[in-house]
């Protein structure tokens, strides 16, 4: 066979990207995520190399150990400047990241920020279970006022934060909304904040069945909830009323609230980068330090 001659591969299969079997808790919202992300890649056809998962700390943070494929399971809401080094240097990846509701906002909520202004190409999937699950029921950032924990045993009294006004302030060019009981909305939203160029945020509710069983029946059906897609007249560029539409009270909406074309920080930096390795071209490494050194002087 030639050097050039193409290896035909066929899709991969479920059991060749489980890695270890998940140990989440019997009824975890997590399991269905998983699962969704396993159609995805075998819907996309992506290759086992290509597959880069990375995670925070937390329960639904243990994602990366359940997929085989390149995976990350870095610090408490440290996941998103690791995931930018790799999406800045391996464009070539299909970068995914998965974290919780206190990774994701409480001792993560600059990085997110910084992530979305930036419109780094990633997509970052948080599995909002509204309390911290891993450390056994804390308050966390989108508890609602009330919730009783091991941290607020008289019910939370601080004012939860909304992931999706939080996104769209940030700056964040794809945000939407979806949970864990509606497996094809949930694919659906991951396939197409995967497509978008930028920043793919997708706040998932899933549920913690072991810390706050129930917390999101008023959005699902089968008990007796309703789950309510975005309107179709929704114009998901105005961010005005994608703003408004965040800030419905729950359950409130499902789908895409706000997408906008904006160039990624990987557009940018490509241009800049390029100029550079033009002027650049002729010189040595250690030139081209001495060049940056005189330049501080
Ligand atoms: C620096 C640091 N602070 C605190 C912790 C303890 N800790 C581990 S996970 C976690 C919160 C997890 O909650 P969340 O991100 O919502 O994930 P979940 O377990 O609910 O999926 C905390 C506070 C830690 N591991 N590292
Ligand atoms: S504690 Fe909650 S979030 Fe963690 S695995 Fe169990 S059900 Fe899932
Ligand atoms: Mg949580």
């Amino acid at each position: 066979m030639s050097a050039t001659a193409e290896i035909t591969r066929e899709p991969l299969k479920k059991k060749d990207l489980a890695a270890d079997h998940p140990t989440w808790c019997p009824g975890c919202g997590d399991f269905s995520v998983l699962a969704l992300y396993f159609k995805l890649i075998q819907n996309r056809g992506i290759h086992h190399e290509k597959i880069a998962t990375v995670a925070g700390i937390g329960c639904s943070s243990r994602f990366p150990y359940f997929v085989q494929g390149h995976g990350v399971h870095f610090i408490h809401g440290r996941a998103l400047p690791f995931a930018t080094g790799i999406a800045m240097s391996r464009q070539d990846l299909d970068l995914f990241v998965f974290g919780g509701d206190g990774d994701a906002f409480s001792i993560g909520g600059n990085h997110f920020t910084h992530c979305a202004r930036k419109n780094v190409n990633l997509t970052y999937v948080v599995m909002d279970n509204s309390v911290y699950g891993l450390t056994k029921k804390q308050t966390s950032p989108t508890s609602p006022i009330g919730f009783k924990s091991k941290t607020d045993m008289w019910g939370a009294v601080d004012q939860p934060i909304n992931p999706l006004k939080q996104a769209i302030a940030g700056g964040a060019t794809f945000v939407a909304r979806t949970t864990h009981t509606n497996p094809k909305h949930l694919l659906a939203m991951m396939e197409a904040a995967m497509d978008h160029n930028g920043f793919g945020f997708i706040e998932c509710l899933s549920e913690c069945t072991e810390f706050y069983n129930g917390a999101f029946d008023a959005s699902n059906p089968r008990k007796g909830g309703e789950f309510l897609e975005v309107p179709e007249d929704h114009d998901p560029t105005n961010e005005t009323e994608a703003y408004d539409l965040a800030g419905q009270p729950f359950p409130g909406h499902f789908g895409i609230v706000y997408q906008v074309d904006r160039p990624s920080k990987q557009d940018r930096e490509k241009t800049i980068n390029a100029k550079f390795m033009e002027k650049t071209k002729d010189l040595e490494a250690h030139q081209i330090l001495q060049q940056n050194f005189d330049k501080m002087k």
